[in-house]
């Protein structure tokens, strides 16, 4: 790899774009004369039979030009793991939001007319409201899983103290701002372009060609960016895009289908909720012997990714922490609400959340600070197997912990805030305050190892400027401007010569989604490739043209074909993306190429170019790249050895970090206030320093709403009651930590990741977590007897609740008087 120096903070491509309001989104993609308008007509009922569906007094009304039910279909079925979720409701249905018709129209008052004319009659059947009813009634969706290492019972059993409990996690909404949204044009031969707001353009490719009779190379997807996507986007796009695509290719003209805001979060799925039974043994100074969890999650009506997410649930239960002996089992329960989806950090929140909450747990108990408890467990030199036994390479956590500690005051405020509550409690004073360090170890790779390749293409045209193409989707994260910044560094060239394109399946086929905060590693690592190929062919081009006198270059003779032509037969093996990039010692750098042996004879990139392809040398490469040495077994729970004997992981590396938060509770209404928070990360050797700064703070703040104020809200039928943000409160820049610091660590040791650089869209959201401990840990100071119940998230009723002896009842009449 070639350093060049180049700028560590390119802004955001679509930054200026964005603020100015001329950024495009799906729906302002200009009408055509001819294009319809797309309703949807979706289930009032948790779980139904349909005894009768009548549409044709709708059919009759001015301006519709079809309806369409489930036999419309060619295969009415989908699902990203599981294929068991059918496109529109037949028979049955199995949630309040599923689709049961779509509609076509000429603009979207005929079809709120026409939804008026429709009759659905249902026959009710009975639903599963709740994770514990569908535990006692056994509705799951796949079997149980089990990580497993050591021997727990005899941990137990070997442990001085012992803790159990029962954790409550809410689900929570993505609310991007994009709602869910699709255009699609009719295109020759019946094919269907589709132009949608997802993660995965390949999976909307598939569940359209699938629902449609059609096969993959007549639909292409093209995705230029989302207004937000936060993992709502990955799956849950692709049956959106299906009702469209079903109105062009059954009408012949171009459908456009964007859901309101309420509609979006009434029928798309949420973060899964989890709950969390967990028995812990450990020694009187709170070193952990043995864990032994069970995990349950709603995963819905349908699998969707819930596995998957139960799946890195239980991957991430152990967090910074070495535990010895360790059981974790996990099960999906099936239910009737929506099914759940992705949402940033996956699994891995949910996981981290039981950890942390037990560090606090045990510190309570035995009457010591929890990150003492925290930095005695903490994942160290011969202590660094994970339960599932990969070894963590490249581990920070302990200089983390102990910089974020220091940065943060945290004994000094400690000491502070004790002094503060206690003369709070003897006042009558109206705040609490609580203090909490948590950590964050986050594995980067999709655990399903044939999700972790991709592929770019890379045109470079005769003016030395630059066109690049992956599967990475742009959803604000910044993914476009890092693999830009990779290619700059790359060519040597400045990135207003590099054009990332619009994500679409014509260019980039069988893409991952962007996904797993792996979208930079993946395609900026096939990026990277397919420039050094480009890179080996202009270096011996460079050393030919060395050899020539400037007259008898193509550039001057092409045309008179005087001169025989230069050939390049140079391919690089693409096994190693470590590949010096110095080809034959040529370097490219500041928009020229030379030879640092001789560095008075340049050329500048752009001549170096038009030179190439004036000898019938391409200009173009595409590469492909897998993430090397995974070997997670989903069967045994464990990483195997490769075929070298060397031992794989289930991650490629971990991104890791620390975060101390201090709340103010007010012990009058029970509202949470965060007055300082300090997050340290180790983002390896980051490509855009800016836009990874943004992502902490991002996910952090996300974060921060699902662990105090974003509150789900159901009826007892199973109707989400909080579907707009009158209802649902996301935080507002005014809940943003009062004081917010965020500092990395250096770090140029991650050999395995392209050019040492870490994952950061996700990892740091689980920092949030340290906020919900902080409330805790405001709680605990009004008592010594029994640790604190929280649900996620700490509402400011249940803060009060928790906060009043005798519960919500007597807090509300308290503060009624
Ligand atoms: N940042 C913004 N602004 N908008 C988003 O939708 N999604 C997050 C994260 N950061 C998201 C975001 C999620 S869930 C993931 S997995 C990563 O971005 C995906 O992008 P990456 O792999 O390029 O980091
Ligand atoms: C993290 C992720 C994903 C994941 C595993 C992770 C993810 C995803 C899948 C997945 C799994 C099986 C499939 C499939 C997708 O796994 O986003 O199509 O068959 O989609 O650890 O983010
Ligand atoms: Mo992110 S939840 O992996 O889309």
């Amino acid at each position: 790899m070639s350093v060049i120096p180049v700028p560590k903070s390119l802004p955001h491509d679509s930054a200026w774009t964005h603020v100015t309001g001329k950024s495009e989104f799906i729906d302002d993609r200009p009408r055509l004369r001819n294009e319809l308008v797309v309703g949807l007509v979706y289930s009032d009922r948790a779980h139904a039979k349909l005894k009768k569906i009548d549409f044709s007094q709708a059919l009759r009304c001015e301006g519709i030009e079809g309806v369409f039910s489930a036999s419309d279909f060619s295969h009415n079925i989908w699902g990203t793991i599981f294929q068991d979720q059918p496109l529109l409701a037949d028979q049955r249905v199995h949630y309040v939001g599923e689709v049961i018709l779509v509609i076509a129209a000429q603009t979207q008052t005929q079809i709120d007319a026409a939804k008026r004319k429709i009759k659905i009659e249902y026959e009710d059947l009975s639903p599963i409201l709740s994770i514990q009813q569908a535990i006692r009634e056994q509705s799951f969706i796949a079997p149980e899983r089990k990580i497993e290492r050591g021997d727990v019972d005899f941990g137990m059993a070997a442990s001085d103290r012992k803790l159990e409990g029962h954790l409550v996690i809410q689900g929570a909404e993505h609310f991007y701002l994009e709602s869910q949204a699709a255009v699609v044009y009719p295109c020759d031969n019946g094919s269907l372009e589709i132009h949608c707001s997802v993660q995965h353009p390949t999976e909307v490719q598939h569940v359209v060609s699938h629902g449609l009779g059609l096969t993959s190379k007549d639909v292409v997807v093209i995705v230029k960016r989302m207004g937000g996507g936060f993992g709502g986007k990955e799956s849950q796009g692709a049956p959106i895009a299906a009702y469209a695509a079903l109105v062009a290719h059954k009408l012949g003209r171009p459908a456009r289908l964007i859901l309101n805001k309420d509609d979006d979060m009434i029928m798309t799925g949420k973060r899964n909720p989890f709950e969390i039974d967990y028995k812990v043994g450990f020694n009187r100074d709170g070193q952990i012997i043995a864990l032994d969890a069970q995990l349950f999650s709603d995963g819905g009506a349908y699998a969707d990714l819930s596995t998957s997410i139960m799946e890195r649930a239980m991957l991430h239960c152990d967090n910074a922490y070495y535990i010895p002996h360790m059981r974790v089992r996990g099960r999906v329960c099936k239910t009737h609400f929506h099914p759940h989806t992705a949402f940033r950090g996956f699994g891995g929140p949910k996981g981290v959340l039981m950890i942390e909450r037990i560090m606090e747990e045990i510190a309570f108990h035995l009457g010591v600070d929890a990150l003492q408890v925290r930095k005695m467990n903490c994942y160290r030199e011969g202590f660094d197997i994970t339960h599932y036994g990969q070894k963590v390479e490249n581990n920070r956590l302990p200089e983390l912990l102990h910089e974020c500690d220091e940065k943060a005051d945290y004994f000094l405020r400690r000491r502070e805030i004790e002094e503060f509550n206690k003369t709070s409690l003897r006042t009558g004073g109206q705040t609490l305050r609580g203090l909490s360090l948590t950590a964050v170890k986050f594995g980067i790779s999709f655990t399903t190892r044939f999700l972790n390749q991709g592929n770019a293409l890379i045109n470079v045209y005769r003016d030395g400027s630059v066109q690049v193409s992956t599967g990475a989707t742009e959803m604000g994260q910044g993914v476009y401007a890092r693999i830009a910044q990779l290619v700059s560094e790359e060519l040597g060239v400045d990135t207003k010569w590099i054009q990332v394109m619009p994500t679409s399946t014509e260019k980039n086929a069988n893409t991952s989604p962007t996904a797993a905060s792996s979208g930079t590693d993946i395609n900026g690592a096939a990026a990277s490739l397919a420039c050094q190929q480009i890179k080996a062919r202009l270096s011996e081009l460079f050393i030919q043209l060395q050899k020539r006198p400037l007259e008898r270059w193509a550039s001057k003779t092409a045309g008179l074909g005087t001169e025989p032509e230069i050939n390049v037969e140079t391919h690089v093996p693409m096994q190693d993306i470590f590949q010096p990039a110095e080809f034959f010692s040529i370097h490219f750098e500041n928009g020229e190429v030379f030879d640092p042996k001789n560095p008075t004879f340049r050329i500048s990139f752009k001549d170096l170019c038009n030179e190439a392809y004036l000898n019938r040398i391409s200009l173009c490469e595409y590469a492909h790249y897998k993430i090397p040495n995974l070997s997670f077994n989903k069967i045994t729970g464990q990483v195997a050895p490769l075929n070298d004997e060397k031992m794989g992981g289930a991650f490629l590396y971990f991104t890791q970090g620390a975060a101390a938060s201090e709340v103010s509770i007010n012990r009058d209404t029970g509202e949470v206030k965060v007055l300082r928070t300090d997050i340290l990360m180790d983002l390896g050797r980051p490509v855009n320093y800016a836009l990874d700064v943004g992502q902490i703070s991002g996910a952090f703040v996300q974060g921060m709403g699902w662990m105090t104020t974003e509150n789900l809200f159901y009826s007892s039928t199973g109707k989400l009651l909080s579907h707009s943000p009158s209802t649902y409160k996301i935080p507002s820049v005014h809940d943003t930590p009062r004081d917010f610091r965020i500092h990395l660590i250096e770090n140029n040791g991650n050999y395995s990741n392209l050019r040492g650089t870490k994952a950061v869209g996700e990892p740091p959201l689980l920092l949030s977590v340290s906020v919900w401990t902080a409330i805790l840990d405001a709680i605990r100071s009004t008592r010594t007897d029994a640790f604190p119940d929280l649900v996620v998230p700490a509402t400011a009723e249940r803060v009060l609740e928790a906060l009043t002896p005798g519960g919500l009842d007597v807090a509300l009449k308290q503060l009624m008087n």
